[in-house]
């Protein structure tokens, strides 16, 4: 009998940096009164960023969603944009807020991306963009995507909310695509409680999205463009920049949990998981397992609630699909039959906690659940 936690252990706990270091830098901002408005910390911290990631353009902005919905307004993006069903609803709210029709294509059963053959089959004359999702920090096929955008002459943004540090080749993957953005809400791998980024390849781009999250303001008088109000304030700033001085450890520590899941959960039936990617630097932002119901004997549900019987709150990510939300459950693009693989997906995924205070006691505990209910008789 495996015994019920007495606290709740949930799918992610922020890491946060240490108070003390945290107060120092409140002092200075106490000192100056300059909360806002690319203040010394933000300067600071988006210099710090753009070199600790391997980029070179980089604004920061109040969360992920107001930087997709900004990107779009950057890149005059209208029409239809093929995305992905299989992801965190902001991604393709952020062409709702734009005026712009989501078409959805399916994703690839390997790494649950969005599949760029799909992708091309979706292309009509409305087609302006293309928006992938990095999905738990796994990198999207990358050139495949770019030949398609250059073939067709579509612009590439790509939602790499998970894929903070993500590297391939020793390459940030953030450098690929027209724009990508990045989400440092507390769920994620580096998080500054909100926040968010947009990655850009040239000065003139970067200076245009630093326009548009403060109103369209260029200076004082000038107002290029009906911008909005995205922008970090200096009390996360600050707080982002002590991040970057211990995120290399949250990783490492994720990491060794990933290890220890796929060392326990190998070999039972019809559970998977998915492994590291050649050449690719990892972030290990989620562990999701795919539960196939026929082979492992219990359905994905009963699976989700039977660690939920045990203090055990896993998250669902990313079911339902996006496509089967009211706002766009009624798109052509959203037939259970365009999208078998991301309802498949969708229909088996549980994502484990992970964070880097999880004990490997509370590991143990999660897998050993996952064993003994699969051995265990249906109740009839
Ligand atoms: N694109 C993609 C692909 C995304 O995944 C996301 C966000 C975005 C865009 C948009 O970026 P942001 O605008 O958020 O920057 C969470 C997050 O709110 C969301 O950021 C994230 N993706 C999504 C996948 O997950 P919920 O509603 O599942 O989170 P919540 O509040 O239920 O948190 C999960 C668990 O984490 C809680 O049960 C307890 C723990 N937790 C949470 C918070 C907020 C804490 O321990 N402390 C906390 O402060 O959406």
């Amino acid at each position: 009998m495996i015994e019920k936690l007495n606290k709740p252990i949930y799918v992610t706990q922020p890491a946060m940096p240490p108070l003390e270091e945290f107060t120092e830098l409140l002092k200075q901002i106490w000192n100056t009164k300059i909360l806002t408005n690319n203040g010394p910390f933000h300067q600071q911290f988006e210099q710090a960023l753009a070199d600790y990631l391997g980029v070179k353009y980089i604004s920061l902005f109040s969360n992920g969603t107001l930087a997709l919905i900004t990107a779009l307004q950057a890149l005059h993006i209208s029409g239809e944009v093929i995305t992905t069903p299989f992801s965190f609803v902001a991604t393709t709210h952020s062409l709702w807020w734009n005026n712009i029709k989501p078409v959805f294509a399916d994703i690839e059963p390997d790494y649950f991306n969005l599949d760029p053959e799909k992708v091309e089959a979706a292309i009509t004359p409305q087609t302006t963009a293309i928006m992938p999702v990095h999905v738990y920090g796994n990198p999207c096929k990358l050139e495949r995507f770019q030949h398609i955008a250059d073939t067709y002459g579509l612009k590439l943004i790509y939602d790499a909310a998970h894929a903070f540090g993500v590297k391939k080749d020793g390459k940030s993957i953030l450098n690929y695509g027209d724009l990508s953005i990045l989400s440092f809400h507390a769920t994620k791998v580096f998080n500054t409680i909100e926040g968010g980024a947009i990655i850009s390849p040239d000065e003139k781009t970067k200076k245009r999205i630093d326009y548009l999250k403060n109103f369209g303001f260029a200076d004082e008088t000038t107002v290029i463009a009906p911008g909005i109000n995205a922008k970090m304030n200096e009390l996360q700033s600050a707080y982002g920049l002590l991040q970057l001085k211990y995120v290399d450890r949250y990783i490492k520590k994720r990491k060794r949990i990933v290890t220890t899941y796929r060392e326990q959960l190998k070999g039972i039936e019809g559970i998977r998981f998915l492994e590291d990617i050649k050449g690719v630097d990892h972030a290990y932002t989620y562990f999701p397992i795919f539960v196939d119901a026929k082979v492992y004997g219990k359905t994905r549900d009963s699976l989700y609630e039977e660690l939920k019987s045990h203090n055990i709150f896993g998250r669902r990510y990313f079911y339902p699909l996006i496509s089967q939300f009211p706002a766009y459950r009624g798109l052509t693009s959203s037939r259970k039959d365009n999208l078998p693989i991301a309802e498949k997906a969708a229909e088996q995924v549980i994502c484990l906690p992970i964070y880097p205070d999880l004990s490997m006691d509370i590991i143990n505990l999660i897998t050993s659940t996952i064993i003994s209910f699969h051995s265990r008789p249906i109740q009839q």
